[in-house]
Formats: C-alpha cells, structure tokens, sequence
C-alpha cells in the first residue's frame, strides 16, 4: 500500500456483521467512511467468514478490513463509526447481540490510545484470525505499537478456521 497522504492519518477499520446482508453493509460502510470529511478510503480487504467468536449459537460473521487516511481525529472518527452503524441497521439488544454492521477502529496510526470507549490498538486485534487476516491482505507490514508486526502475527491465529469468500466491492469514489 502507498504511503498515507501528508498531514494524514493511516487508520484501520475492521467491519462485521452476522445479520441481514453483509455484503450490502460492507458497501454502505465504506461509501459513507469515504464521505467523512477529510476521509479517504485507501483499500479494502475481501470479505472473510468465521464462527463467532466468544458467543455461541449465532450465524457466523463476514469479517473485512478498511484502510482510510483521515485528518479527523479518533474520538471524532469513532463517534462516526458509530453513527455508520446506526445507519447500517444496528441495535444493540445485549452484549455481543448478532448485528448487521459493527465497525471497530483498530488502529490510528502508530498512536496509542486508552480513555473510556476508545482504545487504540484494538486490545484483541492481535488475538483474532478475523481481523489479521483481512489486515495482512492489505497492509502486512503495518506495526501494531507494542504488539509487532501483523505478518509475523499470523501463525498465532494460524488454528482459527476462517475462509476468504469473495473480492470486495469498492464503493467508488466521488469526484
Ligand atoms: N465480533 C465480536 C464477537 N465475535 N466473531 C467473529 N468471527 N467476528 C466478529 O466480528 C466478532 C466475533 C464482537 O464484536
Ligand atoms: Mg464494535
Ligand atoms: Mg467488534
């Protein structure tokens, strides 16, 4: 991947979803991060389907991967995350309720953030097929600060069974 544009940000997204149609969402996600001021999608990841981690019973999940260069700064880039979602169809019935559009800010830069509803690095990231793998497809060489690189990541997820189902859609670009 290039180099993020200057005085911007490079940021990663991790999108979910096991309910209604997440192909659908995934498209939706990134025309909307794309319109967000000062917002580039910058490369998208194909979508990948794994059993739900941490909850049982559940359909499984259509995990993907969103790169953008963004001057927003990350609790405001994450109160848009969350808008998306809303718009996406998401309700949050209980905790790890199934949903049609979970977006989670992995990473912003190399910063290191923790205050109350925003951590960054994602805490789990490095735990989980379903966001490295999608993250390695783009971005390998990308440094999770104070964990280590994500290709040298992928042989601790190496036993989670997960699947690369289709090439993403881009959404396309505006101007
Ligand atoms: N998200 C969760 C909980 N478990 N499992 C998979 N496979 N993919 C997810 O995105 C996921 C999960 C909470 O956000
Ligand atoms: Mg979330
Ligand atoms: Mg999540």
């Amino acid at each position: 991947m290039t180099a993020p544009q200057p005085g911007a940000i490079r940021a990663f997204v991790a999108f979910g979803a096991n309910l209604g149609d997440p192909a659908e969402a995934f498209v939706l996600a990134q025309e909307r991060l794309d319109a967000l001021p000062g917002t580039r999608v910058v490369a998208q990841s194909a979508l990948y389907r794994s059993a739900p981690i941490g909850v049982e019973g559940q359909p499984d999940y259509i995990n993907a991967v969103i790169a953008l260069d963004t001057t927003m700064a990350p609790r405001a880039l994450l109160d848009m995350l969350l808008a998306i979602e809303h718009e996406g169809g998401r309700t949050r019935a209980f905790h790890m309720a199934p949903r049609t559009m979970d977006l989670d800010l992995l990473l912003y830069g190399e910063h290191v953030i923790d205050e109350p509803g925003l951590q960054v690095p994602h805490p789990r990231m490095h735990l989980r097929a379903f966001t490295l793998l999608p993250l390695a497809e783009i971005a390998p060489d990308t440094q999770i600060p104070g964990i280590g690189k994500v290709a040298e990541l992928l042989p601790t997820v190496a036993d989670q069974a997960i699947e690369r189902i289709a090439p993403a859609t881009s959404a396309g670009r505006r101007d």
